[in-house]
């Protein structure tokens, strides 16, 4: 039988070596009867693959990739051609999404998957038997003629239920899960909504939870480190809660993240008591400014009152709390950071994470970046999974300038912690927060790892 071989190539330090995307599209594979083979970069060499390409029959050699993993995605597709030049090369993931017709242009890749990718991935193999034209797939860009061309809009994915869980690695400490899909958000650098789409779809909760339940037989880590993918988890927030009231009714053992943070606008008292006895002992929430005029520009739908509740709401509770925030969105100027920076200083986050924005292809702010901004040419070779990153430069914030704000932002978050050390009475707690808080802005994956796993251990006895 001949073999898929799906690839999950190298990222940048801030990266978690899972792929949540590749193993539902190996799920949905091997629910077809077909052979998978996943070559996790992150855990072998690239001497695996091309082993598996001189002796296996291979189908397709499936790629995921986004903006950030490019570079090391398109060496993976250069090293499948040069070892066996007629096997297929596709690729899936939010950049084959957002800039299809860009990929194509490199001669070592042959199909583009547009949008989610379990139902299309299994149209490819019937393409590539020649059983169907690659025309009649829906969701795929290749090329004809060699020239590149889209094909219908892909298929949505309404019915999670119906997919097959993403195949797990026994043993991990960490897994990713995903309760929902898309979001109806309108956040203009957000590219989530191109891939995923507007409208929010949901798992059952019965479904979500026994997945868990699963994942917990296949590991003996405890407690577990349970992330969830979602790009919006609070936007049914009772959906949210039972979640949560399962986790803690089935007694599962977890450190519960919520990736992506929960939007401020959609967070009450019911919602963070639930996270907490959950498991949760960190959240991020997305405040992207202080200056309500910049969150009405980037479309964030949010106002500062209810960042200011959030961040009330989660000290009250005693979940500590991070804000997500960006430098250099559109209209951003000089002024409109310092606004942030006093903003920030009245919230009193327990961590701060200080972005300089990224335009990603398929964004709003995309588009304004090329008409107000200039990119830098060093943009596509850059691992740009550093919060420091700059992509691009404008007059009214020029890149030096963006860079020095971000720096002040940082040292007057570090200088409030001090000065709380120094006035509060548990100076030891606090300076072990202070650790965990520098910790965030290390790009030592490893130091990073142990500071989180010991700072949420110690969360644990922390009742304040
Ligand atoms: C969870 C997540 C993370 C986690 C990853 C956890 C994990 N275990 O994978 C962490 C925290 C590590 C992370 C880090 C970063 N992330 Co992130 N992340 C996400 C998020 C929210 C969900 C990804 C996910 O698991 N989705 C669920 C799976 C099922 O979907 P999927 O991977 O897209 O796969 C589906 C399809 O794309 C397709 N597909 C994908 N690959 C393939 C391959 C083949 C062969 C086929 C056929 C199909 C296919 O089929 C899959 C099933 O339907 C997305 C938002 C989003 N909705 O995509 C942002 C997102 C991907 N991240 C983003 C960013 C910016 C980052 C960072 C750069 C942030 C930073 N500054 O550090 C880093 C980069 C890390 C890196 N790789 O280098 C951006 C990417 C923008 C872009 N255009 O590249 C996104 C889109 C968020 C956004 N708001 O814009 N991220
Ligand atoms: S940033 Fe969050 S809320 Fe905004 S569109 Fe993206 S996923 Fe939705």
């Amino acid at each position: 039988m001949t073999l898929i071989i799906l690839v999950n190539p190298k990222g940048g330090p801030w990266i978690s070596d899972e792929s949540l995307g590749l193993d539902y599209i190996a799920s949905a594979l091997d629910r077809q009867g077909e052979n998978v083979s996943i070559i996790n970069l992150h855990q072998c060499d690239v001497s695996e693959l091309i082993c598996l390409l001189e002796i296996e029959q291979v189908t397709y050699v499936g790629i995921t990739m986004m903006h950030s993993t490019t570079t090391s995605a398109l060496q993976v597709a250069s090293i499948v051609k040069s070892t066996r030049p007629t096997v297929p090369v596709v690729v899936g993931g939010v950049t084959a999404t957002t800039s299809w017709q860009e990929l194509l242009q490199n001669a070592n890749i042959d199909i583009a998957v547009v949008g989610e990718g379990e139902i299309t991935a299994t149209k490819i193999i019937s393409a590539c038997r020649g059983e169907i034209s690659l025309k009649d797939i829906p969701g795929i860009a290749f090329r004809c003629n060699g020239v590149p061309m889209l094909t219908d809009a892909p298929p949505r994915i309404d019915d999670l239920d119906s997919l097959a869980w993403p195949k797990r690695v026994p043993g991990r400490n960490s897994y990713s899960i995903l309760t929902s899909r898309g979001c109806p958000g309108y956040c203009i650098y957000c590219s989530s909504p191109t891939l995923m789409g507007r409208n929010y779809r949901a798992r059952s909760v019965t479904s979500v939870l026994s997945e868990l339940e699963y994942i917990f037989s296949i590991t003996a880590h405890r407690p577990l480190e349970i992330i969830v993918a979602d790009d919006n988890f609070s936007h049914d927030v009772e959906r949210a809660i039972l979640i949560c009231k399962g986790i803690t009714d089935r007694h599962l053992d977890i450190n519960l993240t919520v990736g992506n943070g929960i939007r401020v606008d959609k967070v009450n008292r019911e919602l963070l008591v639930a996270l907490k006895n959950a498991g949760c002992h960190f959240l991020a929430f997305g405040v992207e400014s202080g200056c309500q005029q910049i969150l009405d520009k980037i479309a964030k739908g949010i106002t500062l009152e209810q960042i200011r509740n959030a961040f009330l709401l989660a000290k009250d509770i005693g979940v500590p709390a991070l804000a997500n925030l960006m430098i250099g969105n559109i209209a951003e100027t000089e002024e409109t950071v310092e606004s942030t920076i006093m903003f920030c200083k009245e919230i009193d986050p327990d961590y701060v994470s200080w972005n300089i924005a990224v335009d990603y292809p398929g964004t709003a702010f995309y588009q304004w970046v090329s008409k107000h901004g200039k990119r830098l040419p060093n943009r596509k070779n850059v691992v740009h999974t550093d919060s420091r990153y700059v992509a691009f430069d404008t007059e009214v914030l020029p890149v030096k300038k963006r860079k020095q704000l971000r720096r002040k932002a940082l040292h007057s978050f570090y200088w409030q912690r001090v000065s709380s050390i120094l006035r509060g009475n548990r100076p030891i707690w606090n300076a072990l927060r202070l650790l965990g808080t520098i910790n965030i802005h290390s790009s030592n994956r490893i130091l990073k790892q142990i500071v989180v796993s010991g700072f949420s251990f110690l969360e644990r006895f922390n009742t304040n």
